[in-house]
C-alpha cells in the first residue's frame, strides 16, 4: 500500500549500492551508458523503477544489460516496455531522477513515482525480464538489477546472457500470453527459422544466390548465438562464424563489428579477406546488422542499413501486390539515411518516405503509423512493423474461400514473412534470414543488390567536446540550433559542394559530437566534414587535438 515505506531499498542502496560520486548521468539515446565502473547504483535503481513501471502498466518490463557498439570497458542499460517497445519517453526523465537522486532521497522518489501515478497495486509479484550481454562487467551489474526488483518484492526473471532484440521478444511474448510465441530462447529460434525454412523452401541456391555467408560476430552475444541457429538451419544456410571470441577477451566491438564496418568503412579483422563474398557484422548486443564484400580488386563495399530497408521495402511492396490487398506501406529513415536511398525510395520504388530523430525508438513509432512500416537507422539498427489491421485482413484473405489461388499464396507467404521478422525492435539475426529470404527469392548476388543504386560518398567523425549539451538540433537534427552561428557556417560551407549535405548532433550513447556529411565525389566528401568537424570545434568548445585531414 502506499503507507508501505521502502526501508529495504534504502538500506539495499547504502550497503550494496550506494551513490559515490556526483556526477549527473543522462539518460541517452538507448538508456543510461558510460564507464562500467559508474553504473553499480544506476542498475540498482533502473531494479526498482522497472517493478514501479510494471505495476503502473500491469505488465512485465525487460532490463537488458549493455552498452552495444561501444568499447568492452563501457556498459549500459535499455529498458523495454509491456508491448516491446523501448521505455516510453515521458518515464525517462524519471529514470534520470532515479539514477541521480542521494540515497537519502530514493524512497521519497520512490513514493513521488507511485503517487504521481497512482500505483496501487503496491504488493503485486510483478515479472522483470533480465538479459545482459558478454561483457564482464554485465554479470555484476546484472546482478543489481536483480536486487533492485527484489528490494520492491518484485520476480527477476533472469535470462543470463542473450541479445537485446531477444529480451524485447520475451516481454512481448509474456504480455501477449504467448500469441507472439513462446518466452524462451528456444522458442525464439523456432519461430524465425520455421518461417525461414517454409519460405525458403528446399532449393538452396537460385540464380547468382548462393547459400553461403561470412557473419562477423564482434566477439560478442551475436557470435554466441548464431551458434544455435547454424546447427538449426543446416544446409539451407551456411553462415560462417567468425569473431567469437567472448566474455573477457577485450576484443568485443574491437575493430570489428557493426559499428566499426559502417562508421571505418573497412572491412573487419578477423575475417578472411575472400573476394566477391557476402559478409555480414553484427554489434555487441546483436541488434544491429550491417552487409558488404570485397570486390575483384578488394575493394570494400557496404551494403548498411539503407539497403537493407531499400531492399525489404521494395520486397514487401511487390508481395502486397500480389495479395490484391490495399495496404499502406512506408519507410522511416534518419538524418544518417544516404541521400541517394532516399531518392530511390520516393522516386523509384514509390514508397513514402520520413525523417525522424536518431534513436530506434522514433522511427519505430513513425512506423507504427503505417500498416507495413519499415524503418531503418543507416548503421543497420531497423525492422518491420505490421498493424492488427494489415494481419487481420491477411489472415481473412488467406482463409476466404472466394480468394483466387495466387492471392491466397500471397497472403500465406507474407504471413511467414510476417513470422520471420521480430517486429519488437532491430534485430541482427531476423534481418539476416530476412535478407537472405529476399536475396534467394530474388536470385540475387551481392552485387546485383547493390546495383539498385549508387551511395553518394558520405563521412562520419567524431568531435570530441567539453560539454556536448552545448549542442542542440531540431528537425529531426538536421538542423543545429546551438551553438550559435554553427548552422549558418554549416550551410556556406555545404554550399561549396556538389549534393553536399552535412549535419552535427550530440550522441546519445558516446561523449562526442557526430558530423555526417556526404557529396558527389569521395574527395569533396573528405573535406567537406573536416571542414563541418573544425567548425564544430571551434564553436562548441573542442578538446585535445583539432580535426584535420
Ligand atoms: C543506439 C540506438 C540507436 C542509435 C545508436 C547511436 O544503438 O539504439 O538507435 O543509432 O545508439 O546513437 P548516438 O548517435 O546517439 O550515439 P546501440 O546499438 O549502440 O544500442
Amino acid at each position: 500500500s502506499n503507507n508501505n515505506s521502502y526501508r529495504t531499498v534504502y538500506a539495499f542502496a547504502r550497503e550494496m549500492y550506494p551513490k559515490k560520486k556526483d556526477t549527473y548521468l543522462q539518460y541517452g539515446t538507448a538508456g543510461f551508458r558510460t564507464k562500467a565502473t559508474e553504473l553499480h547504483h544506476v542498475m540498482y535503481r533502473m531494479g526498482l523503477l522497472a517493478v514501479l513501471r510494471a505495476r503502473y502498466k500491469k505488465g512485465v518490463i525487460g532490463v537488458m544489460v549493455t552498452a552495444s557498439h561501444n568499447p568492452e570497458a563501457d556498459n549500459g542499460v535499455k529498458i523495454i516496455d509491456p508491448r516491446g517497445e523501448m521505455l516510453e519517453e515521458a518515464w525517462e526523465s524519471w529514470a534520470t531522477k532515479f539514477a541521480n537522486v542521494v540515497d537519502e532521497k530514493l524512497e521519497d522518489t520512490i513514493n513521488e513515482v507511485i503517487k504521481l501515478f497512482n500505483i496501487d497495486n503496491m504488493n503485486d509479484r510483478v515479472e522483470i525480464v533480465i538479459g545482459k550481454d558478454t561483457r564482464p562487467s554485465s554479470l555484476p551489474l546484472a546482478k543489481a538489477v536483480q536486487d533492485g526488483v527484489l528490494a520492491l518484492s518484485g520476480k527477476p526473471i533472469d535470462y543470463g546472457i542473450v541479445t537485446t532484440p531477444q529480451v524485447h521478444y520475451f516481454v512481448v511474448c509474456k504480455n501477449t500470453n504467448r500469441a507472439y510465441g513462446q518466452p524462451t530462447e528456444e522458442g525464439y529460434y523456432r519461430k524465425l527459422i520455421n518461417a525461414f525454412l517454409r519460405v525458403r523452401g528446399d532449393k538452396y541456391n537460385k540464380g547468382n544466390y548462393e547459400n553461403r555467408l561470412m557473419y562477423d560476430g564482434a566477439n560478442g552475444v551475436g557470435a554466441k548465438k548464431v551458434k544455435y541457429l547454424r546447427e538449426v538451419l543446416k544446409e539451407s544456410l551456411l553462415v560462417e562464424m567468425y569473431n567469437d571470441e567472448i566474455i573477457g577477451s577485450g576484443k568485443l566491438n574491437h575493430l570489428c563489428g557493426a559499428d566499426y564496418v559502417k562508421s571505418q568503412q573497412k572491412f573487419p579483422n578477423g575475417v578472411p579477406k575472400e573476394k566477391n563474398t557476402r559478409c555480414c557484422s553484427v554489434d555487441g548486443d546483436a541488434d544491429r546488422i550491417v552487409y558488404y564484400y570485397l570486390d575483384d580488386n578488394e575493394r570494400f563495399h557496404l551494403l548498411d542499413g539503407d539497403r537493407i530497408a531499400t531492399l525489404a521495402a521494395s520486397y514487401l511492396k511487390e508481395l502486397l501486390q500480389k495479395t490484391g490487398l490495399d495496404l499502406k506501406i512506408g519507410l522511416v529513415q534518419s538524418a544518417y539515411a544516404n541521400g541517394a536511398s532516399t531518392e530511390y525510395i520516393s522516386n523509384k520504388l514509390n514508397i513514402s518516405v520520413s525523417c525522424t530523430a536518431t534513436g530506434v525508438k522514433h522511427l519505430h513509432r513513425k512506423a507504427l503509423t503505417y500498416d507495413i512500416g519499415v524503418y531503418f537507422e543507416a548503421n543497420g539498427h531497423g525492422t518491420v512493423v505490421f498493424s492488427n489491421n494489415a494481419k487481420q485482413k491477411l489472415v481473412a484473405t488467406a482463409r476466404n474461400n472466394s480468394t483466387s489461388a495466387d492471392h491466397k499464396e500471397a497472403c500465406f507467404k507474407l504471413l511467414d514473412v510476417i513470422d520471420l521478422i521480430n517486429e519488437t525492435v532491430g534485430d541482427a539475426i531476423s534481418d539476416m534470414l530476412l535478407v537472405e529470404t529476399i536475396l534467394h527469392e530474388r536470385g540475387w548476388d551481392v552485387k546485383q543488390w547493390e546495383e539498385c543504386y549508387t551511395d553518394l560518398p558520405n563521412k562520419l567523425l567524431k568531435v570530441t567536446v567539453k560539454d556536448r549539451n552545448v549542442v542542440t538540433t531540431t528537425d529531426a537534427e538536421r538542423i543545429c540550433v546551438t551553438p550559435e552561428g554553427l548552422q549558418d557556417e554549416i550551410n556556406t560551407i555545404v554550399s561549396k559542394y556538389k549534393k553536399g549535405r552535412s549535419f552535427v548532433r550530440a550522441s546519445g550513447t558516446e561523449d562526442i559530437i557526430r558530423v555526417y556529411a556526404e557529396a558527389a565525389t569521395k574527395e569533396d566528401t573528405e573535406l567537406l566534414a573536416i571542414e563541418v568537424a573544425q567548425k564544430v570545434y571551434e564553436l562548441a568548445g573542442g578538446i585535445g587535438p583539432a580535426p584535420e585531414l
